[in-house]
């Protein structure tokens, strides 16, 4: 079974600290076969954390005002990993205006770049790798072509200044299935692809702040453990 917890950051150029965390279930536990390797671990969880978000350049006065912004929608690893190992492809659908508007991705950099005028909310669905049994995570990115409007006020519209919206996942999968897990046990980073973002997102610096989040859930798995256990015992 796979859920999340996110935490969102919207910023001009570099995105900061996690403003918030949030649960949200999303998903259940697919359908399960008795084969080798399928058998799910017992109270064990994965975490995967993905970035996701849109980046947006204003393309200047002279811009064709159906064309008036140049963005890209991506999801990609914190540090810029590639996270092949666990995502089989990424579903991009974007508003019916464009043309062909489901674009898969089925590496790395998961992303897409368009030109367009307006903000519309893209739908992101993640596929991980068939090993995992588990369903495909949907998440929802909000395009962000300009700036807030406090800023707008100190400063107009800049053509070389990416307007960035981020959000923060954590995607949780309970109960994985044992050869996934080992899969990604064996894992070792490797740097994704790269792409004309990866200088722009910088790694973020919140850094700190999550890894007490994933320790935190680490700590309350185990003792759901020990309670189970005691549980048991009893019965
Ligand atoms: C709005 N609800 O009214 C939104 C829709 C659609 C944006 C935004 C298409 C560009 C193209 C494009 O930018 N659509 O035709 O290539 O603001």
């Amino acid at each position: 079974m796979v859920d999340t917890a996110s935490a969102d950051t919207d910023a001009a150029a570099t995105p900061a600290g996690a403003a918030k965390v949030a649960a949200a279930a999303a998903g259940e536990v697919a359908a399960e076969v008795d084969a080798p390797g399928r058998k799910r671990m017992r109270d064990t969880e994965l975490v995967v954390p993905m970035c996701y978000g849109t980046c947006a350049y204003w393309l200047g006065k002279k811009a064709d005002e159906y064309h008036s912004h140049k963005w890209t929608v991506y999801l990609r690893g914190p540090e810029h990993e590639d996270l092949s190992h666990a995502i089989q492809k990424v579903v991009f659908n974007l508003h019916p205006s464009f043309k062909e508007p489901v674009r898969v991705l089925d590496a790395p950099p998961y992303e897409v770049t368009e030109t367009g005028w307006g903000e519309f909310e893209i739908g992101i669905t993640v596929h991980f790798v068939p090993d995992a049994g588990e369903k495909p995570l949907d998440l929802f990115a909000p395009l962000k072509l300009y700036a807030d409007a406090d800023a707008l006020e100190k400063k107009p519209q800049q053509k070389n200044k990416p307007v960035v919206k981020e959000k923060y996942e954590e995607v949780v999968f309970h109960e994985p299935r044992e050869v996934f897990h080992a899969r990604l046990a064996a894992h070792t980073h490797r740097a994704a692809p790269e792409s004309e973002l990866t200088p722009v997102l910088s790694k973020r610096d919140d850094r700190d702040e999550l890894l007490k989040i994933v320790t935190a859930r680490k700590v309350v798995a185990e003792r759901i453990g020990v309670l189970k256990q005691q549980l048991d015992a009893l019965t």
